[in-house]
């Protein structure tokens, strides 16, 4: 038998055999699917799974808030799921009545799976408000200092996914992009909620042997694939902001500032202009001052400049320029850049944000907005943004910064998560770890026995996709696709759905959260809303039934133009921006009323905490670019074969630069240890001249494998870089995280090596 099934890294037809999934082969043929997919079959039912629900040795034992230091450390007890949701329900109501709701965080953050109706986030987020509220959380690791400047600056960051240059577009019009940060094909095998044809390196090899000419501004040279036939321009990690300011500082004495635009279009560029010429700080942003900054010849620099005063330019920037300390300026700086040129608004030409981050940014097949699972209203207004969770933690009712506000931190006794896995996503893990010892109960519901459900006190199994019925929608590919049931659950894996709708039943309102509806009920019912909103923008989707039996459904229309801030373009006044002025605001009055010092009215160049221009390169002399792992998605699968199979004796690799490795003896497949103030991993040597020196990359998502999970500060045996990252907001503007402002250190490893054992199952006790 054969069935559709699909995920965040692509859409499949499952062969099925005796209950059992034969092969799963790409719904489209000779679709690109990634690497990833040879990790879907093998970790289903694989030694890493979760198989009945089990309570943490200590916490059955002594009750709420026992030992909270041993979590990732103690034994388990497994148990029925009847005294687990009662031990949970039992938790929930104790803290509702001692605490209140808003002592319960259950923001958690994460990417789940996909699948309109089995979403966890949705599921856990629809239980909470209907119990009376959490503690939520507000942006996303991905782009959260983006997410905050940007409306107050250009626009929403949602619009500049949605409406983002295409590469049909760009292949039509653009002459020159300049890529900060690159276009990484690697981002592109994934597309949150779901995928139909991975499409990116096509465009890529058309974009590459087309009139474009493309520059690839990265300390990486594979952020631009070899089909682009890109020019590298490495630099110096974080200091993207300098270079962009002496791109600008050449135009404006070149006399190449469309004046006329930024007259029409924008704000504020004479508060601006003193600051790049260094009248008011006596330091003019040349070629050669952005040269010392950024490693960049000063010649390069000039030269680029003059290349950006022909034809049409397209200014690129990365999610990752800014999760890194004061994030926020590569982004300010780089539509000032563009406003300076004066083609926003023009097709091919101006800014592009997140380009090629997934598979739909820059996609050019038409989009719908598919319905969701409805979760309700929050009654508790309490919010971190959403990498403040240990400084939550550690600081109840501490005050803090964030986009003007002052906000306190909220007392937080229950921490409850659902598709997500902090120990992978957030920063600085040896202080999470003291961090999470502080509530008195951690709920984590999973599919595998990851690093965040060992760190439980309740931990709860849960299906994968192709243990449950669903629809992936591509949002941004034009796609549906039914995720079909194709084996039953693993062990005593449950949905989301039914288990807080258990959960519910035990606390009252069990009716109310589920509406009576099973599951095809909940799917037929988001279709046919999906329907009605097709509707409303002449698109006629076929009934629920017929998708269903087909299996899938490609939205028909050809190649998108959607010219990025065209409409505002076209009519200023009638098509104002959101911003304050209408505008775009090189100077904003509103951030400098804030009055934060690290962040001023307009983009300036400082110094980030750690970098490879700063003091702290006598210790820790190699900048470590953690960015997201080509084997997997974040953590997700990394016990599977797609992940293991890159594994360096067992450990994450790291590239490094041939010369960095001679001048420390290091051969080619060695094990060291990456160090700093805040931790230390293993990991595995991988010689490569496309890193460039000075640079090491150890991407995220190796399972946290604390060689001593009771002591603080454990060598962390996989190479999970979140054991060297800092834990510091991006500035109070944002309080993004700000991963990639970091230094570490590389030594030999000599001698024995302990074993991995992130893959294994956990200690259990007998109950
Ligand atoms: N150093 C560093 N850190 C980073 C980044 C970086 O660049 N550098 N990037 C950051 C970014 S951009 C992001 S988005 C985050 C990603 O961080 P996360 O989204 O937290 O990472 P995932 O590994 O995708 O975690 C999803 C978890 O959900 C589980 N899961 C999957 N499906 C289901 C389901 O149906 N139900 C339940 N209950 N669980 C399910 C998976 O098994 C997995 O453990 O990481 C951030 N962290
Ligand atoms: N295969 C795969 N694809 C993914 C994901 C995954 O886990 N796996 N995760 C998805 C998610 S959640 C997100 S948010 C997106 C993230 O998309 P991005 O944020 O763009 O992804 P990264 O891989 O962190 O970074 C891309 C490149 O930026 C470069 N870079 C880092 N710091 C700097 C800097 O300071 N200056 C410059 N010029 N370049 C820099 C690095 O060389 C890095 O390879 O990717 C998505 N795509
Ligand atoms: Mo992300």
């Amino acid at each position: 038998m054969k069935l559709t099934t699909a995920n965040h890294w692509g859409s499949y037809v499952a062969e099925l055999r005796q209950g059992q999934v034969d092969s799963l082969s790409p719904l489209v043929s000779g679709d690109d699917v990634s690497d990833m997919s040879a990790s879907i079959l093998d970790t289903l039912d694989g030694k890493s799974r979760i198989r009945r629900p089990a309570i943490r040795e200590s916490w059955l034992k002594g009750g709420p808030g026992t030992d909270g230091h041993l979590r990732g450390a103690d034994r388990f007890i497994e148990v029925e799921w009847d005294q687990a949701l009662d031990l949970l329900a039992g938790e929930i109501t104790r803290i509702r009545g001692t605490h209140g709701n808003q002592a319960i965080y259950a923001g958690s953050y994460g990417w789940a799976s996909a699948g309109r109706f089995h979403h966890a986030q949705s599921q856990i987020h629809r239980f909470y408000n209907m119990a009376g509220g959490y503690t939520k959380s507000v942006n996303a690791y991905s782009f959260a200092a983006g997410e905050v400047i940007l409306p107050h600056i250009l626009t929403d960051l949602r619009s500049t996914m949605y409406d983002a240059p295409s590469w049909y577009e760009i292949a039509e019009h653009t002459d020159l992009m300049l890529a900060f940060g690159g276009l990484a094909l690697k981002n592109t095998q994934i597309q949150n909620g779901g995928l139909g044809q991975h499409t990116a390196r096509d465009w890529m090899a058309k974009l590459g042997a087309g009139k474009g000419q493309f520059i690839g501004i990265s300390p990486i040279r594979d952020d631009m694939t070899p089909e682009l036939q890109a020019e590298w321009m490495p630099i110096r990690p974080n200091t993207d902001t300098a270079l962009m300011m002496a791109l600008a500082y050449c135009l404006d004495q070149a006399g190449k500032v469309d004046t006329a635009f930024l007259a029409r279009y924008t704000t504020g560029y004479d508060a601006f202009r003193p600051y790049l010429l260094g009248e008011n700080d006596g330091v003019p942003k040349t070629p050669a001052w952005a040269a010392q900054i950024t490693g960049i010849p000063e010649a390069d620099i000039t030269a680029l400049a003059d290349r950006m005063t022909r034809g049409r330019v397209l200014i690129s920037l990365s999610w990752s320029l800014q999760r890194a300390d004061h994030g926020e300026q590569s982004y300010w700086m780089g539509v000032v850049l563009a406003a300076m040129l004066g083609q926003i608004g023009l097709p091919g030409g101006g800014i592009a944000i997140g380009l090629a981050g997934e598979h739909g940014n820059g996609n050019p097949d038409p989009q719908l907005r598919w319905a969701a699972v409805p979760t309700g209203r929050n009654p508790i207004d309490s919010f971190i943004p959403v990498a403040r969770i240990s400084d939550m933690l550690l600081n109840p009712g501490a005050e803090f910064d964030y986009n003007g506000k002052r906000l306190t931190y909220p007392d937080i006794r229950m921490v409850h998560w659902a598709g997500g896995n902090p120990f992978h996503h957030h920063q600085d893990l040896n202080r999470l770890r003291k961090a999470w010892a502080k509530p008195e109960t951690v709920v984590v519901q999973e599919i595998f026995w990851t690093p965040a459900a060992r760190h439980a006190d309740i931990v709860l199994p849960v299906t994968t996709v192709m243990e449950r019925n669903d629809i992936a929608v591509a949002q941004l590919d034009g796609w549906a696709v039914a995720m079909k049931k194709l084996v039953a659950p693993v062990g005593q894996a449950r949905n989301d759905h039914d288990i807080m709708a258990d959960v519910a039943d035990r606390l009252g309102f069990k009716a109310q959260f589920t509406e009576d509806r099973s599951e095809m009920d909940w799917l037929r019912d988001i279709w046919d809303r999906s329907r009605q909103e097709a509707g409303r923008v002449g698109r006629e989707l076929p009934s629920f039934d017929d998708f269903w039996k087909a299996g899938h459904l490609h939205l028909e229309g050809g190649p998108e133009t959607r010219c990025f801030l065209g409409e505002f373009r076209k009519d200023p006044i009638a098509n104002r921006l959101k911003t304050p002025t209408g505008k775009i605001e090189i100077f904003s009055k509103t951030i400098a009323d804030f009055g934060y010092a690290e962040i001023a009215g307009h983009p300036t160049w400082t110094e980030p905490y750690e970098w490879l221009g700063g003091a702290a390169i006598e210790q820790t002399p190699l900048h470590l670019i953690s960015n997201q792992p080509k084997s997997r998605l974040h953590s997700q699968l990394d016990p599977g074969r797609g992940s293991v199979k890159t594994k360096i004796q067992g450990r994450e690799p790291m590239r490094m630069n041939p010369r960095d490795a001679k001048a420390r003896g290091l051969q080619d497949g060695a094990l060291v240890r990456v160090f700093n103030a805040r931790g230390s991993c293993l990991a595995g040597i991988f010689l490569d001249e496309a890193i460039m020196p000075g640079v090491v990359q150890l991407a995220t998502g190796a399972w946290y494998d604390p060689e001593a999970p009771e002591r603080d500060g454990s060598l962390d045996r996989h190479g999970n870089p979140n054991v060297l990252t800092a834990d510091r907001g991006t500035s109070r503007l944002s309080q993004g995280p700000s991963a990639h402002t970091c230094l570490v250190q590389v030594e030999a490893v000599l001698g024995d090596t302990p074993e991995m054992k992130a893959f294994d199952q956990p200690a259990f006790a007998s109950g």
